[in-house]
């Protein structure tokens, strides 16, 4: 197994705006400080580096509240990269803003043009295959432009469900190596990971289900103590970044960066 689904070379960000405040959110919890978001965004950033990440941070987009979680706009796979078609209509416009950045890395750039819609926060890329799970973000034309897109560099696409009221797949769940998922015990339930080893969230620590490998680092939110003693304990290297603000926004670890290893450009 070569890695390639969790060993990157670089990494994009986007740092909050001020207008963050206004961002989605399925409960308001109150407005999220942006001061400390920002204190967290440079903790992320600098774990991707500490990690060996070349990390492109690209600057605020103040028209877009949700514009920070760049995971949704676009998939970076080793061969091309798939800009993305957000359910959400206030996150439409942010994939064409991504677009320029990806074609700094890519040759091939691929746009799901819709009517589907789609959004990276609920696809999750393994060794072997992608997982997409719909959502309300993410419809079954959406899945299946993906699927069309794809096919041509190999992949295999199984299309999943994200349980009702989550907001995407990867909010329930991470990959931590080429056989290892982390999954919050209702998502495990439904049964997608047969054929993979799982570990569950502990018990009231759902929130942690949205962490990343990245390298040898399993990057996780900060405050769930039980979940990082068992990641801890399965042998993983486990930093926590500090992610209150973002989780007012229903926005985690994944959600706060692509990930990938660019081919050469021709
Ligand atoms: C939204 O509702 O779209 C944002 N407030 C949060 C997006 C989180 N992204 C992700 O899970 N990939």
């Amino acid at each position: 197994m070569s890695g390639r689904s969790f060993r990157f070379t670089h990494a994009i960000t986007r740092r909050p705006a001020a207008s963050a405040t206004g961002g989605l959110r399925a409960v308001d919890s109150g407005a999220p400080d942006v001061a400390q978001m920002l204190a967290h965004h440079a903790d992320y950033v600098a774990a991707l580096r500490a990690e060996g990440a070349e990390v492109t941070e690209l600057a605020p987009l103040a028209a877009y509240p949700d514009a920070q979680f760049v995971e949704d706009t676009a998939l970076c796979l080793p061969e091309g990269a798939v800009v993305m078609r957000p359910g959400a209509a206030t996150r439409l416009g942010e994939a064409a803003e991504m677009a320029p950045t990806l074609a700094r890395f890519y040759d091939e750039i691929l746009t799901i043009r819709g009517p589907g819609t789609i959004e990276g926060g609920d696809i999750l890329t393994t060794e072997t295959e992608i997982l997409v799970g719909s959502s309300a973000r993410t419809d079954a034309a959406g899945i299946a432009e993906l699927t069309g897109l794809v096919a041509r560099w190999g992949y295999r696409v199984r299309e999943l469900a994200t349980p009702p009221g989550v907001l995407h797949f990867k909010t329930d769940c991470s990959l931590l190596d080429a056989e290892t998922i982390l999954s919050t015990p209702r998502l495990a339930a439904a049964g997608c990971f047969t054929g993979y080893r799982v570990i569950l969230t502990a018990e009231g620590e759902e929130a942690a289900a949205n962490s990343i490998r990245f390298n040898d680092a399993v990057i996780v939110p900060e405050g769930f103590p039980a979940t990082a003693e068992r990641l801890a304990k399965a042998g993983y290297k486990v930093v926590a970044i500090g992610n209150s603000e973002c989780a007012k926004l229903d926005g985690g670890m994944s959600c706060l960066s692509l990930r990938f290893s660019p081919p050469r450009k021709g």
